[in-house]
């Protein structure tokens, strides 16, 4: 098995516009986030790749893995370790077959079908969300909650990071549910100080995998 990041940071210029991609990827790497992920919804594809590109060279820098969200050629054109793909995006059956076989693939599932269908094509980790409310992703579903996290975490076969809400103040209790770990857009890129929020989150997920015995 992969091995799949507990602090998913993704960078985001559309919900603040202080800092680039690069600028929060660098941040959080330095507030201790395992995993940096490219997420640009708009914009060309050749802005996309230079922003990426330079993502991916602070992340290589650091040795640490970069998920591009969406794009397959993206992420094949700047060598991330991995994708992270939706429901409307790119089959993690066609993503398997046109990726490299070492690279990561992220697959955002809300049911336990769409979790066992995309293991069995060949996800490697699960995103599942939304957990809490959440402004920064604007066709998000209704909340999902802890419980339906808890379950969910069950039935998955492979990590699940959950995503949706999750704030310093309750990345603890996503973790003591069953996460494997979080994905935050807001409670990094929106803060005022992006290093502190997210060494605070980690610290957070230390404390609760410290609790679980993991
Ligand atoms: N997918 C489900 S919720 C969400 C995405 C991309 C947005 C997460 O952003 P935030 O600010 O951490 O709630
Ligand atoms: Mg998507």
């Amino acid at each position: 098995m992969k091995k799949i990041g507990e602090l998913h940071v993704i960078t985001d210029t559309t919900i603040q516009s202080r800092f680039t991609h690069t600028e929060l990827a660098e941040m959080a790497i330095e507030g201790d986030a395992d995993t940096i992920q490219f997420r640009q919804k708009d914009g060309s594809t050749r802005e996309m790749v230079e922003s990426a590109q330079t993502v991916q060279t602070v992340c290589a820098a650091h040795d640490v893995p970069l998920i591009v969200n969406d794009r397959a050629d993206i992420a094949l054109a700047v060598s991330a370790a991995g994708a992270h793909f939706g429901q409307d995006d790119l089959p993690i059956i066609i993503g398997r077959r046109i990726l490299p076989p070492g690279m990561i693939i992220g697959a955002s599932a809300r049911t336990e079908e769409k979790i066992l269908e995309a293991i069995s094509e060949g996800a490697d980790y699960i995103g599942f969300g939304p957990i809490y409310l959440t402004s920064s992703k604007t066709d998000a579903e209704r909340p999902k909650g802890l419980e339906v996290l808890r379950q969910m975490c069950e039935t998955a076969p492979c990590p699940v990071i959950a995503i949706g809400g999750i704030t310093a103040e309750t990345a603890y209790e996503v973790i003591r549910a069953g996460a494997h770990g979080i994905a935050v857009i807001s409670a990094v890129c929106a803060q005022a100080d992006p290093v502190a929020a997210t060494q605070r989150l980690h610290n957070e997920i230390q404390r609760a995998k410290a609790k679980i015995g993991v």
